[in-house]
């Protein structure tokens, strides 16, 4: 049997990366495709659905803050490590399922499972050939400027860590007026236009600030295909589900597209 595609959906706290797993997993099994559904999150309190492969049956947050007397970012760090150490039971956990997707839901906090030496050998030891980093862009701060320009560079610094092919998502898309979503598309498509609207910002502290880190993101290569989404309407599933295709079959470079090329 093939390699199963694995898609990992990170984002800041909020930006809906549960509630997209559940609905692109839906689509999916919808248009025919078998996905199994993990939790990776040991914090998780959603209630109303069931994982089909559950940190929690191995790690759990809670525990960890009652037994070592831990904060939750604390408590965090620990799980991370004790995953780190479980990662081949779950491994064998999601092999078992033996379906044609795996959806991995990260922990909110992103910082914590970004900059952790443990998540990386998690990453490594559940990716295969075939493999995508889903980064979703939340509204709230996709919307200015800056956040914007702050969310590419968050979404650069997990490629950096990982090592591994990004799709990077606008979410929640019900939520812009189309007049905003228009403005965020031309700033995805159209360096130019997001430097003009980062210079064009009203001239508080952080322009300066954000004009420079925009002239970074720029070096780092062309700013591509920001799709937008809503898991809440269903929009944009279909196109995802074909930007996955596109790199699982080799299509796109399977390298970051960040990497220096080796000749
Ligand atoms: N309008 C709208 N709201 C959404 C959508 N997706 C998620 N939300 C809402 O955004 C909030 C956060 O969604 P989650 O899916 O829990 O986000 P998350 O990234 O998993 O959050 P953490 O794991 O806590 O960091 C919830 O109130 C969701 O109902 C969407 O497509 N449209
Ligand atoms: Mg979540």
């Amino acid at each position: 049997m093939e390699e199963p595609g694995t898609v990992y959906f990170t984002g800041t706290a909020g930006a809906g990366k549960t509630t997209f797993v559940r609905a692109f997993g839906e689509w999916l099994r919808h248009a025919g495709y078998d996905a199994t559904l993990v939790n990776l999150d040991p914090g998780s309190e959603a209630t109303d659905w069931e994982p089909d492969v559950d940190i929690k049956e191995w790690v759990r947050l809670q525990d960890l803050q009652d037994e070592y007397g831990l904060g939750p970012n604390g408590a965090q760090v620990a799980a991370a490590d004790l995953i780190a150490l479980k990662i081949f039971e779950v491994k064998q956990a999601i092999q078992e399922l033996k379906t044609d997707y795996v959806l991995i839901d990260t922990p909110g906090q992103i910082e914590l499972f970004a900059f952790r030496e443990s998540s990386k050998a998690i990453v490594d030891a559940l990716s295969g050939d075939r493999s995508l980093i889903a980064f979703l862009f939340d509204p709230a701060l996709a919307r200015t400027p800056s956040g914007f320009v702050s969310l590419l560079m968050l979404s650069a610094t997990v490629e950096f860590r990982f090592r591994l092919p990004m799709s990077n998502l606008l979410s929640k898309v019900d939520v812009l007026p189309p007049e905003q979503l228009a403005e965020i598309a031309a700033w995805s498509d159209d360096p130019s236009q997001l430097y003009e609207a980062v210079t064009r910002d009203a001239p508080t502290p952080d322009t300066q600030l954000s004009t420079e880190l925009f002239r970074a993101i720029e070096g780092m290569g062309p700013l591509t295909g920001l799709l937008q989404t809503s898991a809440k309407e269903g929009t944009g599933l279909e196109a995802f589900y074909h930007a996955c295709q596109t790199v699982f079959a080799g299509g796109e470079d399977l390298e970051p597209s960040h990497a220096p090329s080796s000749d």
